[in-house]
C-alpha cells in the first residue's frame, strides 16, 4: 500500500473517531430521554456556564447531620438537584469544609445546636437558610426546629438555583402559614378518577403492598417541594372497602413512602360505613354502638398509619350517606367522628359542599342555610372544608359566604385543581390568578381587611386548625397531570396552601421558569399567557357572571340551553335565568336574597347594580337584555363580544406560542401547540352555541363586525359527549 493512501486512512479512521467521540458527547450532554414533563418543576437542568462556577463555589460539599428518613430524603434531593443543576456530583462532606452546605436541627446536628440561631416563631416545619462563617469556612446552613423544615429549606435552596438567584449572602427564614396544604385524589378503589383528566389513578392498590413503584416517591418529592403535607387518597364519595384490613394494609404501604417527605395519609370515610361493613344496623351518630365502631375502626387504622391524618367526610350531599339520615346534625355527625380520632391526633376534614333534595332554596344559600346555625358547635380537630365559591367550582365565582361566618369553626378552603369546569385538560388555564382572587376578597366579618386568606390561614379568627386543600389533577400519564400546563395548577396549590398571601405572578414565573427555563424570551410570554388564561376561558365559557352552563354529567363543553334535569339546580336554565325580557339570577333582595349571607358591606356591593361590577353582574342580578353597562354596550352586545374576546384570547396564546418554537423541547412543544389547537377549537365550540342559544332567547342581531355562529342551534345541541373522561360514574 503506497504511503499516502495509508495516510488517508489513517486521516478518516481519526476523523471516524472524532466523530464518534462528537456522537458519544452529544448522546451524554442529552437527556436520556426526550423530555415529557414527567421531571415537572424538578428537572434540574443544568444552570448556564458562568452562573454555575459561581454556585459551584456555595455548593462544595454537603454536611447532613441526622439520621432520619427525613434527613436522608432531603441531603439526596439536595446532592440529586445539584448534580443536575451544577453539573458534577456534590460529595457528602464529613466535616465543616469552604462551600459546604450543612443540613440539620438543633437535635440532630451538634453544629447547628452550637449556633443558636433563632429558631423560634418557625414551627415544626420552618426554615433558615443562612450563609454564615464556621471556622473560617464560608458555609451555607438549611436548619429547622424539626427534619421536615431542613427538607422544605432544601427545596427553597434548590429553588434559589432553578431559578437563578443567588446564593450567597442569604438570611432567608419562612415558615408555612397554614398547618394542613393538601390534596385530595377523589380516586375510587378501581383506579377510575372522578373529574380526572390524567389517566388512572396513581394508586396500583393490585399491586401494592408488595410492589412499591419508585413513581409514589417521585410524587411525594413533588408534593414535599411546594410544601404539600397531606394526602387524601380516595374519592369523597367514597366506598367504605378503604377501611378493611385489605386496603389499610395498602394505605400503609403509600404512608410509609410519604412519611420521610413529611406527608401523612388521610382517607375518605363514608359515614355509613358501620352499616356498609356489616357490622350494624344503624350509622346513627348518637348511637353508643357506632360510636364504639368508629373509635375501635380509628385504633385498627392507627395500628397500620400510626401518624395517621384522618378523615375527609361528605356527607348528606349528592347522594351520599351522613348524619341527616338518622335525624342528626353534621356537627353531631363530624364530633362523632373526631371524638374517636382524637387521642390519635387526627382531624375529621367535613365538607361543606351539601345541597339536598330536600331543600329547594337557591343552590347558593344552602351550605350556609346548613353550616351557619352550627358555628361554635364542632369540636377543636373538625375542619369545616368550604369549596371557594357558593356553587361549584366554576370559572368565576364570588367567595363563598361561609368564610368569615363562622368565626368559632375552623374553616378550610378546598379549591379544584383539576379542571372540571374550565376545559379538562386540554385548556389552558392556569388558576393561580383565581386563587389569588378568592383568596383576596374581603369578608368584612371583622371591619375591612378581612381577607378570606386570614380566614384560612387562621389569622383572622385564631382558630386551633387551619386548611387549604386542592382536588388533585394528577394521574398516571407521563406528564402526571394531563398537560404541561396543568402541573402549574399543581404547583400553585402547594404555594398558595404555603402562602395564601402569595402572589400569582411570583409564582407562575418560578413555576415557568423551573419547568421551562430561565431565559427572559421564554419567561415572559410564558408568564403572561398564564396570567390571561383564566380570563379568557371565562370570556368563552361563563362571561359576566354566567356560570354552570357546561353540559350535563361529565361537563364537557356547552349546555346552556338544558332544563329538563331531574333537580332544578342541576340546570344550566336555572343557573342563567335566561328568557325573552333578559338574562341573570337575581340573588338580591328581590330575588332569592343570597347576598344576606355576607356581611352587609359585601351585601350592599353585590346587591347593587352601580357596584356589583361587570363580573358578577349576572351572578347577582336578573336585568334586560338590553341594560346597559359602563361600557356603553348592552348586555347582550357586551355578552357576544366577551364570548368573542375569549376566542381571540385562545388565538393570542397560540400565536405566543408559536413564537416559542424552536426555544422549547420539541415533544413537549409539540404537546402545547397540539392542545392549544384543541383550545382554540373549543372555545369556539363555546362561544358559538352559547351566542345561538342565547339569540334564540334575545333574539337580537349581533352587534356590527361579529360573525353568526358556524351553525344553528340545533346542531350544538345535537352534540353528545357521552364519552367524555372523568365523569362521576363511569
Ligand atoms: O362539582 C361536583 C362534581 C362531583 C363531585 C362534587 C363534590 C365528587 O361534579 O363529581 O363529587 O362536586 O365536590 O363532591
Amino acid at each position: 500500500m503506497a504511503d499516502g493512501a495509508e495516510e488517508g486512512m489513517i486521516m478518516q479512521a481519526a476523523t471516524g473517531l472524532r466523530l464518534l467521540l462528537g456522537l458519544a458527547f452529544l448522546l451524554l450532554a442529552r437527556p436520556a430521554f426526550a423530555e415529557d414533563g414527567y421531571d415537572l418543576w424538578l428537572r434540574y437542568q443544568p444552570v448556564e456556564a458562568p452562573a454555575q462556577a459561581r454556585y459551584r463555589a456555595s455548593a462544595a460539599t454537603i454536611l447532613a447531620q441526622g439520621t432520619s428518613p427525613t434527613v436522608a430524603a432531603a441531603a439526596g434531593e439536595l446532592q440529586r438537584g445539584l448534580a443536575g443543576l451544577l453539573g458534577r456530583q456534590v460529595p457528602f462532606g464529613r466535616q465543616v469544609a469552604d462551600g459546604a452546605i450543612l443540613l440539620g436541627t438543633p437535635a440532630s446536628s451538634p453544629l447547628i445546636r452550637g449556633l443558636n440561631l433563632p429558631l423560634q416563631g418557625l414551627g415544626r416545619e420552618g426554615f433558615l437558610i443562612r450563609s454564615v462563617a464556621l471556622g473560617g469556612c464560608r458555609v451555607t446552613l438549611i436548619a429547622g426546629n424539626e427534619d421536615v423544615g431542613v427538607l422544605y429549606g432544601v427545596f427553597r435552596l434548590l429553588r434559589l438555583i432553578q431559578t437563578q438567584q443567588p446564593i450567597v449572602g442569604l438570611d432567608l427564614r419562612d415558615a408555612p402559614h397554614v398547618q394542613l396544604r393538601m390534596l385530595d385524589h377523589w380516586d375510587n378503589l378501581d383506579r377510575h378518577v372522578v373529574r380526572g383528566y390524567a389517566g388512572l389513578s396513581l394508586w396500583d392498590w393490585q399491586t401494592l403492598p408488595r410492589f412499591r413503584d419508585p413513581r409514589y416517591t417521585d410524587y411525594a418529592r413533588a408534593d414535599a417541594s411546594i410544601g404539600i403535607n397531606g394526602i387524601v387518597l380516595n374519592n369523597v364519595n367514597s366506598n367504605a372497602d378503604v377501611l378493611t384490613p385489605h386496603f389499610l394494609e395498602r394505605v400503609k404501604a403509600l404512608a410509609d413512602i410519604f412519611r420521610p417527605w413529611g406527608i401523612r395519609v388521610y382517607l375518605s370515610a363514608r359515614f355509613n360505613a358501620p352499616m356498609a361493613l356489616g357490622a350494624l344496623p344503624t350509622a346513627d351518630p348518637l348511637d353508643p354502638r357506632v360510636q364504639t365502631w368508629w373509635r375501635a375502626k380509628a385504633d385498627e387504622i392507627y395500628r397500620y398509619v400510626p401518624d395517621f391524618g384522618g378523615f375527609l367526610v361528605k356527607a348528606n350531599s349528592e347522594g351520599t350517606p351522613g348524619p341527616q339520615d338518622f335525624h342528626r346534625t353534621h356537627a353531631d355527625g363530624a364530633n362523632m367522628m373526631a371524638e374517636a380520632l382524637a387521642q390519635h391526633g387526627g382531624v375529621v376534614i367535613w365538607r361543606a359542599f351539601v345541597y339536598s333534595a330536600a331543600n329547594n332554596e337557591d343552590r347558593f344559600r344552602q351550605a350556609y342555610s346548613e353550616f351557619h346555625p352550627l358555628e361554635g358547635q364542632f369540636r377543636d380537630n373538625v375542619i369545616v372544608q368550604v369549596k371557594n365559591g357558593p356553587i361549584d367550582f366554576q370559572p368565576r365565582e364570588p367567595f363563598s359566604p361561609l368564610f368569615g361566618a363562622m368565626p368559632r369553626t375552623n374553616i378550610g378552603m378546598e379549591f379544584q385543581v383539576t379542571k372540571e369546569y374550565l376545559g379538562f385538560n386540554t385548556h389552558l388555564a392556569y388558576l393561580g390568578t383565581m386563587w389569588e382572587e378568592a383568596l383576596r376578597a374581603d369578608t368584612y366579618a371583622r371591619g375591612q381587611g378581612s381577607t378570606v386568606a386570614r380566614v384560612v390561614d387562621g389569622s383572622l379568627f385564631h382558630g386551633p386548625r387551619s386548611l387549604l386543600a386542592g382536588v388533585a389533577n394528577t394521574g398516571n400519564d407521563r406528564n402526571w397531570s394531563g398537560s404541561q400546563f396543568d402541573q402549574a395548577n399543581w404547583y400553585a396549590l402547594g404555594r398558595f396552601a404555603w402562602d395564601p398571601n402569595v402572589s400569582a405572578r411570583a409564582v407562575a414565573e418560578d413555576w415557568a421558569r423551573m419547568t421551562w427555563g430561565n431565559d427572559p424570551a421564554i419567561v415572559q410570554p410564558i408568564v403572561g399567557m398564564m396570567m390571561g388564561s383564566r380570563q379568557a376561558v371565562v370570556d368563552y365559557m361563563t362571561p359576566l357572571g354566567l356560570h354552570h352552563l357546561m353540559a350535563t354529567g361529565h361537563h364537557y363543553g356547552p349546555g346552556p340551553w338544558i332544563d329538563n334535569l331531574e333537580r332544578r339546580d342541576w340546570n344550566p336554565a336555572y343557573f342563567h335565568g335566561g328568557n325573552r325580557e333578559g338574562i341573570g339570577f337575581d340573588r338580591t333582595a328581590s330575588g332569592s336574597n343570597a347576598i344576606e349571607q355576607y356581611a352587609p358591606e359585601v351585601a350592599r356591593r353585590f346587591g347593587n347594580l352601580a357596584t356589583v361590577g361587570d363580573d358578577y353582574l349576572l351572578f347577582f342580578h336578573h336585568v334586560p337584555w338590553t341594560y346597559r353597562l359602563d361600557t356603553g354596550r348592552t348586555v347582550w352586545d357586551e355578552l357576544v363580544v366577551r364570548y368573542s374576546r375569549g376566542v381571540d384570547e385562545v388565538r393570542a396564546m397560540r400565536r405566543t406560542w408559536a413564537g416559542l418554537a424552536g426555544r422549547i423541547d420539541p415533544q413537549r412543544y409539540a404537546e402545547v401547540a397540539g392542545f392549544l389547537a384543541i383550545q382554540e377549537d373549543e372555545a369556539q365550540w363555546w362561544r358559538d352555541a352559547c351566542i345561538a342559544y342565547f339569540q334564540s332567547l334575545s333574539r337580537l342581531p349581533l352587534p356590527a363586525g361579529y360573525a353568526p355562529p358556524a351553525h344553528d342551534l340545533a346542531w350544538y345541541q345535537a352534540i353528545d359527549n357521552r364519552y367524555a373522561p372523568g365523569r362521576d360514574q363511569p
